[in-house]
């Protein structure tokens, strides 16, 4: 079958071929997402209409109780992910601890656990700017049968068997690694299938777009200050050109397709940066890389970080991998 004109669902199968040890249960994991991201871009796609039919938290004209965004996607790929007696634990942006999940049978057999932003940037939903869902896939560390630790999250992200994130856009899309090479898959609304569009999507090396929100330049530290001159300066391939959306998922997809780095710094409003590096960092940097790109903390690797916290902050540097490195150098410069 001609590479484009692949379902989501015979690609699972024929990767699955491909990974004879594995249970299936990754695939079935896989599975699991897809179908959530549908339900919840119906949702998302219906969002402008809410004044219509009624404000979040409120009864809508159907009498249906109207819930935020973000609770709405949580609770959608929480409940879809316990359903299939995949995952051991959950923890997502919006709980403040872990969830732990039993099997049918009461026990804690499940092997993965998962750790989301169910819906990044759900702030832009009011102004119809894309918004997307992260996710990360660990398998667990601690004896199968016992309750899952904290210990089972607090991995580092080369730990990570799979990530991927859901792009709600002009187009939906899936973008997801196992480990192998990333692939995207566009949905066709009219009959709920997503199709095989971006195989084997690559980061390029280098790219002349940048980023950053430059409304905190005067809280940047120094090197990220000289890399953002750097990019403004006449010579050779620059002046880069600047694109922020304040989508993470949105920047990064962009910037994947046509080259170019995103950059969260530490800032004085932000001492330890603004993104989660267990559910947005960690698995935007393994796709980056798995895609040929680059992701750090300005400093190190961001996927060799020893998490502390379910929700600590990092700053993120991420993109082509010769404008990482760039951007990496200035920072060393006042390290
Ligand atoms: P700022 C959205 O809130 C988010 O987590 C990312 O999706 C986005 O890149 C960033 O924060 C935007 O943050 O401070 O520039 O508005």
């Amino acid at each position: 079958m001609e590479e484009r004109n692949k379902t989501l669902g015979e690609f699972i199968i024929e990767k699955q071929e491909e990974f004879m040890y594995s249970s299936g249960e990754l695939s079935r994991l896989i599975n699991s997402i897809r179908l959530a991201a549908k339900v919840v871009n119906y949702k998302v796609n219906k969002a402008g209409l809410v004044d219509i039919v009624g404000a979040f938290g409120e009864q809508n004209v159907q009498g249906e109780d109207q819930q935020k965004l973000d609770v709405y996607a949580n609770e959608t790929f929480m409940q879809t992910l316990i359903n299939r007696e995949i995952v051991c634990g959950i923890a997502s942006e919006e709980n403040d601890d872990f969830i732990t999940i039993k099997g049918k049978d009461g026990l804690h057999n499940n092997k993965y656990v998962v750790l989301m932003d169910p819906l990044d940037g759900s702030s832009n939903i009011d102004v119809n700017v894309s918004v997307g869902t992260i996710f990360s896939v660990f398998r667990r560390v601690t004896p199968v049968g016992t309750p899952v630790t904290k210990e089972d999250f607090l991995q580092p992200g080369v730990n990570q068997v799979a990530a991927g994130y859901v792009i709600y856009g002009t187009s939906t899309m899936l973008v997801y690694t196992t480990g192998h090479g990333v692939n995207g898959f566009t949905l066709n609304p009219a009959i709920g299938t997503f199709y095989l569009s971006h195989p084997n999507m690559q980061f390029p090396k280098d790219g002349h777009i940048y980023s950053i929100n430059e409304g905190n330049y005067v809280h940047f530290p120094q090197g990220v200050k000289d890399y953002i001159k750097y990019c403004q300066t006449e010579e050779g391939d620059r002046p880069y050109t600047s694109r922020y959306i304040g989508s993470l998922v949105s920047d990064i997809h962009r910037n994947m397709i046509k080259g170019g780095i995103y950059i969260y710094p530490t800032s004085s409003k932000s001492p330890k940066g603004k993104l989660r590096l267990l559910y947005e960092c960690n698995p935007m940097a393994f796709i980056a890389e798995q895609a040929g790109g680059k992701a750090s903390d300005g400093f190190n690797r961001i996927m060799e970080i020893q998490p502390t916290e379910l929700h600590q902050r990092v700053p993120f540097f991420c993109g082509s991998e010769n404008m990482v490195d760039k951007a990496n150098e200035f920072m060393k410069k006042y390290q």
